[in-house]
């Protein structure tokens, strides 16, 4: 079976899942929210990664139903932990260029937060700078009703695409994500320390929350407790877990 029709049938038949990984509150430690990350569980070939399939789906416009399953999964998700007592924590989705092109997410949002129940403020949709390069007009339209929804909007990767910083002026940002890359090396690059300790004191002048993606050490987390950034999440912490997992974490500190 093509690729492509593989992944339609394993959207019907539940073989896709969303991961979870935790974001942290630099100053408490405490989870503040949860990326989703999606999976693709085959019965034959076990988990395969979005870096394999996400393409796939973005040229064969697969991405657009799997976005608004992804979208409305994570809400459903955030919306039981919230009945089920767990501290509120916000959803991270991410959206691929693609999909933006094809839906439009502030329907699709609307529709997942009513469909659960969710608060808008708990929703955040990650975007990389590629998306808002492209069509700028259109997308400061999508995500200025987006803003008047209540969900978050997040610049993800930010330091790595094709980027311009008026960005940041022209739309309603409210999160900045470090790339891991910026991470990876520090404290051993100086380079890496001062284009990190910039997009903080950036993000903080611009009124941005900032969070640190990629976090491995507790030399990391500590240079990013100095610098004054908001939130962190990486292997440090957690990995990206199951549902039944994030739950665990978030009980253990309620
Ligand atoms: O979780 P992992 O490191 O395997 O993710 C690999 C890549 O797949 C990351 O770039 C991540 O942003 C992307 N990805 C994961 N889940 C989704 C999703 O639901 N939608 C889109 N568009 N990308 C995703
Ligand atoms: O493109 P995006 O930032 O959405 O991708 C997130 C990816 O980064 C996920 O695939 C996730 O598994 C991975 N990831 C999360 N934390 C860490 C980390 O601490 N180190 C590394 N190397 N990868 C991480
Ligand atoms: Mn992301
Ligand atoms: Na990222």
């Amino acid at each position: 079976l093509e690729i492509e029709a593989r992944l339609r049938s394993a959207m019907a038949r539940g073989h896709l899942l969303l991961h979870y990984q935790p974001q942290l509150s630099v100053a408490t430690g405490r989870i503040v929210g949860a990326e989703a990350l999606l999976r693709w569980n085959d019965p034959e070939e076990g988990l395969i990664s979005p870096a394999r399939f996400i393409p796939v789906a973005e040229t064969s416009g697969v991405i657009g139903p799997l976005g608004q399953w992804v979208m409305q999964e994570a809400c459903r998700q955030g919306q039981a932990w919230r009945a089920a007592g767990l501290p509120a924590v916000r959803l991270a989705v991410n959206v691929s260029p693609r999909q933006f092109q094809l839906d439009d997410m502030a329907v699709c949002a609307a529709q997942a937060l009513a469909a659960s129940g969710l608060p808008a403020h708990c929703l955040e949709l990650e975007l990389t700078e590629s998306v808002l390069a492209e069509r700028p007009e259109e997308m400061r339209q999508v995500l200025q009703r987006l803003r008047e929804l209540g969900v978050r909007i997040a610049v993800d990767d930010f330091g790595t695409g094709y980027s311009s910083l008026v960005h940041l002026k022209r739309f309603p940002i409210d999160v900045l994500k470090i790339d891991q890359g910026f991470m990876r090396d520090i404290p051993a690059s100086g380079d890496d320390m001062a284009i990190s300790a910039t997009i903080i004191a950036m993000g903080r002048s611009l009124g941005l929350n900032v969070l640190a993606e990629g976090v491995e050490t507790p030399e990391q987390l500590a240079f990013l407790r100095e610098r004054g950034c908001d939130s962190y999440q990486g292997y440090l912490f957690s990995r990206p877990v199951p549902a039944e997992q994030f739950a665990r974490l978030l009980q253990a500190q309620a």
